[in-house]
């Protein structure tokens, strides 16, 4: 029997009796937030899992974008990808940063290494590339540029749970990755962020900035409040004893899709040094207008897949309209997001193929 709407997610929902144990856990503790126990418990299993050094949890991806910005003390102008959620560049503006595009490969859709070096200028500090539906970005090429130029890099890996780039999690690439645990990600604390920094001294400021500038009772600087609370943090234990599971079932679902529309459309043309999460399953249509009557068709059906990136980001009304990024424009007109979550059935999958297949 097939479940509608089929929306392009549905969030995971570990275990209930656990999840309950956990919130009893809570209430006898009586201890809410302000880096309570389950707080501390799921960063020292997340950075076990992830084998990365220092994760800072926070109360969701966009504060960690924010906290990232201050610690690296970014100034000016921030070389960035315009084909990601408005989130990473909405960030820069309001924190008074001044996004300067540098255009996508048209394969692989993340932020072309080869083009970002014609746009940097005196008045940069940093990159910010996103590792796009979790494909990992050239990170080699882009700390080369970064040391060349002394700018910092901050990766946008709100898609990378779970990526690793030759054998090693992609969260230790750049100055400062960050990750959203939001609802609809595979792992996720209903609302919530990480920030996975590898320099020490970075890491204990980033606590203070998190945390209204406190260190030990003492206000030692500006800071805010990002905290992650506790029953996000039950969320997120109960999740992660269930992550390989999760991450085998959207594998599955993934490939079944694959099986059947790798001959009819474009796919992302994923980085060969990395694996892949399986996150979400974007397709490339020749033009705008079959795009539109695939949604249509789906649409019709209850089934609703999503423009994940549309608008390209150099074209929101905010953004200087001097700066104009060709391939990430096209992409994003032609690409589509279809529904992809654990317990989406073959017989639901093979009903969206049939639709799409039948406007072809
Ligand atoms: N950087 C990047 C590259 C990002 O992609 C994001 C977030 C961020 C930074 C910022 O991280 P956060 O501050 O969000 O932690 C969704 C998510 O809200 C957003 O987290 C995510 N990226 C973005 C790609 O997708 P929307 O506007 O598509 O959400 P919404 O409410 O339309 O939900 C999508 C689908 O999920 C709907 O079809 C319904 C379904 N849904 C959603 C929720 C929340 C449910 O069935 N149940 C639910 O509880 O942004």
């Amino acid at each position: 029997m097939n479940k509608y709407p089929i929306n392009v997610t549905k969030p995971y929902l570990p275990d209930k009796k656990k999840y309950h144990d956990y919130i009893d856990k809570i209430y006898e503790a009586n201890w809410l937030t302000n880096n309570g126990p389950l707080v501390k418990e799921l960063e020292a299993k997340l950075a076990q899992h992830l084998n990365v050094k220092n994760i800072i949890l926070v109360s969701n991806g966009t504060m960690a974008l924010h906290i990232a910005y201050k610690l690296l003390d970014l100034k000016n102008e921030i070389i960035t990808t315009p084909f990601s959620f408005v989130a990473t560049t909405s960030s820069l503006v309001w924190d008074g940063l001044k996004p300067v595009f540098s255009d996508i490969n048209p394969k692989t859709f993340n932020i072309d290494p080869r083009l970002i070096e014609s746009k940097i200028t005196s008045q940069t500090s940093a990159i910010l590339p996103v590792h796009v539906f979790g494909n990992a970005c050239e990170v080699e090429a882009i700390q080369e540029l970064a040391q060349k130029h002394k700018l910092k890099i901050i990766y946008d890996a709100a898609h990378a749970f779970d990526i690793q780039y030759k054998d090693k999690s992609i969260f230790n690439y750049g100055d400062v990755s960050i990750v959203s645990f939001h609802a609809t990600k595979l792992f996720h604390t209903i609302e919530g962020g990480a920030l996975i920094i590898n320099n020490d001294d970075l890491y204990e400021k980033a606590k203070q900035l998190i945390n209204f500038g406190f260190q030990k009772g003492n206000i030692v600087g500006i800071g805010t409040n990002s905290k992650m609370n506790e029953f996000q943090a039950a969320m997120g234990l109960c999740m992660l004893d269930e992550i390989n599971s999760i991450l085998e079932k959207r594998k599955n679902v993934w490939e079944y899709y694959f099986k059947y529309l790798n001959t009819k459309f474009r796919f992302q043309e994923l980085n060969p040094n990395a694996t892949y999460n399986y996150h979400y399953f974007p397709i490339v249509f020749d033009d705008e207008q079959s795009l539109l009557r695939a949604i249509e068709a789906l649409n019709k059906h209850s089934v609703y897949p999503r423009r994940y990136f549309h608008p390209s980001l150099d074209t929101l009304d905010y953004i200087d309209p001097k700066q104009t990024c060709a391939v990430s424009r096209d992409i994003a007109s032609r690409i589509l997001c279809l529904p992809i979550y654990p317990d989406l059935t073959e017989d639901e999958q093979k009903h969206i193929i049939d639709i799409l297949v039948g406007i072809l």
